[in-house]
């Protein structure tokens, strides 16, 4: 399938730029201002990862130390952000390979077509072939915690723990797992979730660990995530910004080869930005209620609150203003980098 780019053509010269930002608040800055932050992610099967690795190379609180590849084809999956580190300017961040599953068919290549003529061989930054090893290197050397922002099935996490697991307490724990109360696309009876079921052991164990926080965004807040309007026209016509003309370059090659949705609607508004939410949690909780939640995974990837279940960790469960969030994810997905980029 080729790849095609009217989007791009469509939206020439109607780019509107803001720099605005709504209010937040920084949790847990490290000794910087910024918290540190490792980005451990399935990109390049749903487009959410690749919005939310913009939004935290845009974010002025974290500073992304280290991006580490989740499940399926760990050398494809981290093509995706080698070439954005390029793209972007960014090629002083390392890069580590997860455990790798093995290829993947065309099929499962939903941004496959980005990566065309792309060789990671040639990557002129830091590709570790054992990235669990230096992810625990990065851990165990840190001067202060590591915020770990986790987008996707966790077998690389898992793997990590297992190796060395004094890690757990040298790191807090953000991520984007399960549905309590509502399910896909708000729906009233929650679902197990992808997150979850593709790799239940894995998550069972991660989240067995001793973390210093464990902090969720499930489908209860996540799920109804969606730009569109005005402020999806101001990043789709932002064709003069590497970084967003990249994000949208990707989009296109996704819409036209995702299986679970007709994706006719890619000029008009994003899909669901379930990881852009856990890239918000691990700066600010402003926008969302919080509550502590006891539960257990059932075999089927189901999280069900359970005084007496085995994990605990704080979720947001409800939005306090959504198109707030929304509002604040846009302009800061437009503001212009905050710092001199090291290549
Ligand atoms: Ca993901």
């Amino acid at each position: 399938m080729s790849l095609r780019l009217p989007c791009l053509l469509l939206a020439l010269a109607l780019s509107t730029m803001t720099t605005s930002a709504a209010p937040i608040s920084s949790p847990v800055p490290g000794a910087t201002g910024r918290t540190p932050v490792v980005f451990v992610t399935d990109i390049g099967s749903d487009i959410d990862d690749t919005w939310a690795l913009a939004q935290l190379l845009r974010s002025p609180e974290l500073d992304l130390q280290f991006v580490l590849t989740e499940t399926g084809e760990a050398k494809y999956r981290a093509a995706f952000v080698t070439k954005f580190f390029e793209v972007v300017g960014r090629t002083d961040i390392p890069v580590g390979l997860g455990r790798d599953f093995g290829p993947m068919g065309e099929e499962h290549r939903n941004q496959g077509p980005w990566l065309r003529g792309y060789d990671i061989a040639r990557y002129p930054g830091k590709l570790h072939e054992d990235g669990i090893g230096a992810f625990i290197e990065l851990v165990m050397h840190s001067p202060q915690p590591l915020t770990i922002i986790a987008v996707g099935p966790v077998p690389s996490l898992a793997a990590a723990l297992a190796r060395e697991p004094r890690i757990a307490a040298r790191c807090r724990f953000v991520g984007m797992f399960g549905s309590f109360f509502v399910g896909y696309d708000g729906a009233p009876k929650p679902a197990p979730e992808y997150n979850v079921y593709n790799n239940v052991a894995a998550l069972r164990t991660v989240l067995a660990a001793p973390w210093q926080d464990v902090l969720l965004t499930p489908l209860d807040t996540c799920g109804t995530a969606v730009i569109s309007g005005e402020n999806y026209h101001r990043l789709w016509s932002s064709t003069g910004d590497p970084m967003l003309r990249a994000v949208i370059e990707n989009y296109c090659a996704f819409a036209a080869r995702v299986p679970w949705m007709h994706c006719d609607f890619f000029a008009t508004r994003s899909t669901v930005l379930f990881d852009c939410v856990a890239v918000y949690l691990a700066y600010s909780e402003a926008l969302v209620e919080i509550e502590p939640v006891s539960f257990r995974i059932e075999e089927n990837g189901a999280t069900v609150p359970d005084p007496a279940g085995p994990f605990r960790a704080r979720v947001a469960l409800r939005w306090k203003n959504l198109p707030e969030f929304i509002d604040h994810l846009t302009n800061r997905l437009l503001a212009a980098p905050t710092t001199t980029p090291a290549t």
